[in-house]
């Protein structure tokens, strides 16, 4: 019994841990003020929009980690089941608003802001884009992280803390230009960086080989060493006391100074060349589909890999004295081939450093990794140099090598000695040349579930590219379709529509359970909704008419129609057919007489997205999309009747304005090229109608919204592979000629520049069948502006649109993964200080 001067000191010490920061108008102005000072030694009387926003944010990072720390505790508490999704790319975005709205914050924080004489809209763009990924895939770890947190589910990221992320692109004359996005220059609020949290990584060297009790054991004599340092960032749900943590591993120096070096008299040399380990984490590699084999990568790669498995493992071991309960533990999501060295590593780690033997070792790496593949081109599969993982990698050779002999050995005898077969599923490619390790087939070979991004890319990954191995183990393949999170991309910024879609759905529940939005559909001929609902439209045109001015000085008229295609710059994603129906309508436009004019639908076409560095055709489209606009918006014959601009730097942040107001957007991949597709998602919950075609994402998205109710054209998958073969006996139709002759005479000038464009769509080239969709898509488009002229029709498929998208919301998503391969529930905490 303790005595009772004991007692309230324990009792006085549990009220102070227990008290929470509070969220009252005052306390948060206290908070910012006190940050202004203290963590940012400005003057807290004087300080200006940025200043005002990093002390907010300052402010709202201390409530994070409040719930953050909460929800570790009590995860470390329960320890459920875990699973960890591994990606080299989070496309995050910004965080203050996002932040603000799942701690459910803001009119508080706006409210402070105000009586301190700041505008919360202001402040909001002052935080710089965390753009660490390409495009759709870094994007959708970002939803699957918010989807995950809102969902109590016990989950972490793991990726890697870029200093320099995608690049932000200008456009002069129309040229690509690449800036370095160094992002982290003013600070970043958002992480907290653990320096006693790091871990060692090593690379190159040789094998030592050596016995206990007869049986042979080997060591990894690494000679180059560096550290891997942990920087979390709190990822909070919505409407839920649970903030999970992204990991972000920075490359620093590593502790184990080379003492030679040091002795030998070179003490600057040495410094320095400590210095160069922390070149892996700087930069990101900014294509989103050709591997260019780069000894940094490989190494970026491994990085990221073998601090996460150090990681895990540590925190396995905290509670647990053997591996025996690792997979009912640990479930390890693989984003895509690139974070699969994973496996070998894991291998490596319980073989020479845990001591497994190799039967027990696999036996529980195969049940704790799964992959997914993004991808539909064999071509672009990730594969390295067998040399190059030698040099750097020379453990995880042997290991990768002794993980094939066995598959092999397996193989043959299931299906016989067919070596062709067996040559063409062997994890090693055997080039004439140089041998290859194929990533997809060794991920394949370890993990027990496999899943591609959309329904009709899953089957093309049966049917085609992994066609082999389906064949032999069925029970491997899974979809599992993309989403979106509808925080981040309907609610947080929509909220004129959030509000409109509350009050008929009576409250917000529909932000956590999207399928409710089908409620929508009754309203979708009632002309008061209709009326409000095009009302909303126009605002936020209205918006991103005066950001399109700011950023190119072009103006357009806010009653056009919006038309948009934003999304990464490749050839199969189709950009210059766009650019073609442009330049067909601006002909049209010229031909037709005064009175004719009238009849036309005005229409402005955005397009924005960035070229990879090293990708020269998607240059020359972006420089063509410039060129065509020079002509066509200051031509007076057309007026506002058609523009066309490049939105420069596309980016999530502007993204966030572009896509509510959208009434077109463009999906238009050659059938069977894009995996999925994410952007469509997004643009269908904003009431958005989508021109495209049967590819990825579109073709279940019809499904849901109906034909009916968007601009379907083209081939199908299905018809490709033959278009393809016959496409030098394809008669292209005039208009498709005339056009491109157009461009070849210079009719926008640069015709030398764009002649490489007009070679690759013409004369039996067209890889990605451009002439073949040209008249499908030229009907699709004129029923596009008949519609349009049709208020009523258009605002009731816009209105289904939204009701009908209810499946694409990343929640869905994750509870697929959660029940059908991870094997993990939620495990939710209940906030004593906000029973929520
Ligand atoms: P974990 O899941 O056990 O790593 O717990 C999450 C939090 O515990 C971390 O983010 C840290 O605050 C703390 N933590 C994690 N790893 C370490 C460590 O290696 N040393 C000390 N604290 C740690
Ligand atoms: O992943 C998205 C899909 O919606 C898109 O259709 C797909 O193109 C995209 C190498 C990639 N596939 N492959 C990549 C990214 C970075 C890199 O270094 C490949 N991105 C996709 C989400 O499923």
């Amino acid at each position: 019994p303790q005595g009772s001067a004991q007692r309230r000191q324990h009792d006085l010490l549990y009220s102070l841990m227990d008290r929470y920061l509070r969220n009252d108008v005052m306390s948060v102005q206290e908070s910012i003020v006190n940050h202004v000072e203290y963590t940012m030694a400005r003057n807290r009387y004087h300080f200006d929009d940025f200043e005002a926003y990093n002390a907010a944010a300052f402010s709202v990072r201390d409530r994070l980690i409040e719930s953050w720390n909460d929800t570790q505790q009590h995860f470390r508490d329960k320890s459920p089941k875990r699973v960890y999704y591994l990606s080299m790319e989070f496309l995050m975005g910004r965080s203050f608003l996002n932040s603000l709205y799942n701690l459910d914050i803001k009119p508080q924080f706006t409210e402070a802001l105000h009586q301190l004489g700041y505008d919360m809209e202001n402040l909001v763009d002052k935080e710089r884009d965390a753009a660490l990924g390409n495009g759709g895939l870094g994007r959708l770890a970002s939803c699957f992280l918010d989807s995950m947190a809102t969902q109590d589910l016990p989950a972490w990221g793991y990726g890697i803390r870029y200093q320099y992320g995608m690049f932000r692109q200008t456009v002069t004359d129309g040229f690509q230009h690449e800036h370095p996005d160094y992002w982290l220059n003013f600070g970043n609020p958002w992480e907290i960086e653990r320096p006693y949290i790091s871990y060692p990584v090593k690379f190159y060297g040789g094998i030592r080989e050596y016995e206990i009790d007869g049986v042979k054991m080997y060591e990894w004599l690494a000679n180059e060493e560096i550290s891997a340092v942990a920087y979390d960032n709190p990822i909070p749900g919505w409407d839920t006391p649970t903030t999970i943590n992204l990991r972000l591993w920075s490359a620093k120096p590593s502790k184990e100074f080379d003492l030679e070096s040091f002795n030998t008299g070179d003490y600057v040399q040495a410094i320095l060349s400590k210095q160069r380990a922390e070149t892996i984490s700087s930069v990101l590699y900014p294509d989103d589909r050709t591997y260019q084999g780069k000894e940094l990568r490989l190494k970026q790669q491994y990085f990221m890999v073998s601090a996460t498995l150090q990681d895990i493992i540590r925190r396995y071991l905290v509670n647990h004295q053997t591996f025996d309960q690792f997979p009912d533990q640990v479930a390890i999501q693989l984003n895509d081939t690139h974070p699969s060295l994973g496996i070998p590593e894991l291998m490596r780690l319980f073989l020479d450093e845990h001591k497994l033997g190799w039967t027990k070792a696999w036996d529980i790496t195969s049940k704790v990794f799964s992959v997914t593949n993004h991808t539909v081109l064999a071509e672009t599969l990730e594969k390295w140099p067998v040399d190059l993982m030698e040099k750097v990698l020379p453990r995880h050779m042997m290991i990768i090598y002794d993980i094939n002999w066995r598959f092999i050995q397996e193989l043959a005898a299931t299906i016989g000695e067919d070596y062709t077969r067996i040559g063409r599923m062997s994890i090693i490619e055997e080039a004439p040349d140089t041998k290859y390790v194929r990533m997809a087939h060794l991920a394949l070979v370890a993990c027990h579930t496999v899943n591609g991004v959309a329904e009709i890319h899953s089957e093309l990954l049966k049917s085609r590219i992994f066609a082999d191995f389906y064949n032999i183990m069925p029970e491997k393949f899974q979809n599992k379709t993309n989403g979106v999170t509808q925080r981040r991309w309907l609610a947080f910024s929509n909220p004129e529509l959030r509000d409109l879609i509350s009050s008929k759905l009576g409250g917000d529940a529909w932000i956590r359970e999207l399928e409710s939005l089908h409620e929508l559909e009754k309203y979708a001929d009632n002309a008061e909704f209709q009326a409000q609902w095009r009302a909303i439209k126009t605002n936020n045109k209205k918006k991103l008419a005066k950001y399109i001015e700011e950023k190119t000085g072009t103006v357009v008229n806010p009653n056009a129609l919006f038309d948009i295609q934003v999304k990464r710059i490749h050839e199969y994603k189709r950009q210059l057919l766009n650019v073609f129906y442009v330049i067909h309508k601006y002909k049209q436009i010229k031909a037709a007489t005064l009175e004719e004019r009238k009849d036309f639908v005005p229409r402005v076409v955005l397009i924005g997205g960035k070229a990879a560095p090293g990708y020269d055709m998607a240059k020359r489209i972006i420089k063509l999309v410039c060129s065509v606009g020079d002509v066509v918006n200051n031509d007076p014959d057309v007026g506002d009747l058609l523009k066309i601009v490049f939105v420069p730097d596309y980016n999530v942040s502007s993204a966030e304005t572009i896509v509510p107001a959208a009434e077109l957007s463009q999906h238009i991949s050659t059938a069977g090229t894009e995996a999925s597709g994410t952007s469509n998602m997004k643009f269908a919950m904003n009431g958005c109608l989508i021109i495209g075609t049967m590819d990825g994402s579109n073709v279940e998205i019809a499904e849901e919204i109906g034909k009916e109710n968007m601009f379907i054209f083209g081939s199908s998958a299905a018809d490709v592979p033959i278009l393809r073969a016959e496409r030098a006996r394809f008669k292209t139709p005039q208009e498709f000629d005339a056009i491109v002759e157009s461009i070849r005479e210079g009719a926008f000038g640069w015709a030398d520049y764009f002649a490489p464009l007009c070679d690759a769509v013409h004369g039996g080239a067209d890889y990605y069948l451009l002439a073949n969709d040209f008249e499908d898509y030229c009907r699709a488009q004129s029923l596009v502006d008949e519609t349009y002229k049709d208020e009523a029709k258009w605002t009731k498929m816009s209105i289904k649109s939204t009701a009908r998208s209810g499946k694409f919301s990343s929640d869905r998503t994750i509870r697929e993964y959660a029940k059908d391969i991870w094997g993990i529930e939620p495990c939710r905490r209940v906030d004593p200080g906000n029973p929520r």
